[in-house]
């Protein structure tokens, strides 16, 4: 096993495939990274072709895509073919597997799964739903796309990362889910800390209001199954709290927090999108038809309505 990357994120992964007992090879940009590593008994290579060389399977965790693209010697997007860096691994990666566990969008993982397939290289792109202190522990999701063969050839060695979970073979679909998941992560915290931040103007400890925030949040989150159901059945009819009174009671949201000297600037989006749905005559209609109103390409996607032409 090759990882490239020494992060916090890199170091988790190799320190949990060391921790399975697979031989690992680490390569880092910047020298001086992998110490703790080679202690437990990895291999430093001085080179990222050294590391690439090494073994049939690298696992590449670095900050970006540019610097996945830089660190393997693939064309920056619109650059034309053959103009990776010389001295590059390109050349190395015929009949290995890569493993790209980088933050990034569907379709840079689109891109990059077709570069390494011209490469002659087995790709499968990855999104870590884990902080670094939870790889290797089942808590630690690691989300999977590309060929299914080669994720069956490598899921039990991907496994010592967490729970593996393969999510098709189009390579962009894990990135998907994974800017999904951390979009709802985002919002939640965005509206954590409005909470804390408006108590706290008037010196509530936020140590002491916390609980009642996740009793509060964990009550809300069970009402995401309907909304779901409502969305896929493209009903919205079924709502105890219409659209139309949120939208009234969201301006107290605005007003309260410029009373007591708390930005509204993370609120500001939603109280818009609120009276975009009155505006849309969806006053009515439970709070979860705004997610119609979030798309900006209603054609795209297995959801596209065909009532979407008036909901823009
Ligand atoms: N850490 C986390 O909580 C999250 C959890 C979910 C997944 N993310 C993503 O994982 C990727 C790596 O994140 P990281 O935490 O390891 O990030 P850093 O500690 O900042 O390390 C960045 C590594 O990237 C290397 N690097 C940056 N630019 C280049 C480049 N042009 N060429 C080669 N390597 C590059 C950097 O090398 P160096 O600065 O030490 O030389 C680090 O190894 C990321 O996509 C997260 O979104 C983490």
């Amino acid at each position: 096993m090759t990882v490239i990357g020494l992060g916090a994120m890199g170091r988790a992964l190799a320190g949990a495939f060391l921790d399975s007992g697979h031989p690992t090879t680490v390569w880092n940009r910047t020298a001086g990274k992998g110490g703790e590593l080679t202690e437990r008994g990895a291999t430093e290579a001085a080179t990222a072709a050294e590391a690439v060389a090494a073994s049939p399977v690298v696992v590449i965790c670095v900050l970006d895509y540019d610097a996945v693209r830089e660190v393997l010697g693939a064309p920056a997007r619109n650059v034309p073919e053959g103009s990776g860096a010389p001295g590059t691994v390109t050349g190395l990666l015929a009949g290995r597997t890569l493993v790209n566990l980088t933050n990034g969008t569907p379709r840079q993982a689109r891109e990059l799964a077709r570069w390494a397939s011209e490469q002659g290289a087995d790709y499968l792109d990855g999104g870590i739903m884990a902080v670094p202190p939870m790889i290797g522990s089942p808590g630690s999701l690691i989300l999977c796309s590309g060929s299914p063969e080669t994720f069956t050839a490598h899921e039990r060695t991907l496994s010592a990362l967490g729970t593996v979970s393969h999510l098709g073979e189009d390579a962009g679909r894990a990135a998907l889910y994974d800017i999904a998941l951390l979009s709802a992560m985002y919002g939640m915290f965005g509206g954590f800390f409005q909470a804390v931040a408006m108590v706290g103007s008037e010196k509530v400890p936020a140590t002491e209001f916390t609980p009642l925030v996740v009793s509060w949040l964990e009550a809300m989150l069970t009402s995401l199954p309907e909304m779901a159901k409502a969305y896929d059945a493209n009903d919205h009819s079924a709502t105890a709290s219409n659209l139309g009174m949120q939208a009234e009671a969201f301006v107290n949201l605005l007003d309260a927090g410029r009373d007591q000297g708390v930005s509204t600037e993370l609120l500001e989006p939603m109280g818009a999108l609120l009276h975009r749905g009155v505006a849309a005559n969806r006053g009515d209609d439970d709070l979860s038809a705004l997610i119609d109103l979030l798309r900006t390409n209603p054609a795209r996607g297995a959801n596209a309505r065909s009532n979407d032409a008036g909901s823009e």
